[in-house]
């Protein structure tokens, strides 16, 4: 059965851009409830970790670097269908490709600085909000 939680963050280049207000709005009229929030900044090395799936590939460097280069606001998220749901609400990785309409389409640079991530799975959505996230802070 589908999961109920996803786990998201506003990139540097949509926080950098004062769009953090503007993506959230969109999130909640898309029917996804806010259960946890913040906004703080990775160091290289937390960075690193979060993405350690991707290290191997040839961007990892710069991923790290551009991920810990700003500001992100990190969310778990609550919805019925919530993983798959959320990866429609933001489109393709690539904005070029990304659906009209989606918060890639409207609000990410490039592939890179792509304004949002979101989980591909539950068994990362977990990971990856408990790796921002105790369960203390969730509510
Ligand atoms: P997504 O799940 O859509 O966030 O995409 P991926 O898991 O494939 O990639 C994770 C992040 O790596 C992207 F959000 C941005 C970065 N990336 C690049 O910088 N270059 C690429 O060619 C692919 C991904």
């Amino acid at each position: 059965m589908a999961g109920k939680r996803t786990f998201t963050m506003i990139k540097p280049d949509a926080t950098g851009a004062g769009n953090s207000g503007a993506i959230m709005k969109m999130i909640e009229e898309a029917g996804f409830r806010i259960v946890a929030l913040k906004k703080t900044q990775l160091s290289a090395a937390l960075a690193g970790k979060f993405y350690e799936i991707h290290k191997e590939r040839s961007f990892y460097g710069e991923l790290v670097s551009y991920m810990s280069s700003g500001t992100i606001v990190p969310m778990i998220l609550e919805k019925e269908n919530a993983v798959e749901d959320f990866r429609k609400l933001i489109g393709a990785t690539d904005p070029k490709k990304a659906a009209p309409g989606t918060i890639r389409a409207l609000f990410a640079k490039s592939i890179d600085a792509n304004a949002i991530h979101g989980s591909d799975s539950d068994e990362n959505a977990e990971i990856e909000g408990s790796f921002f996230f105790s369960q203390f802070e969730r509510f």
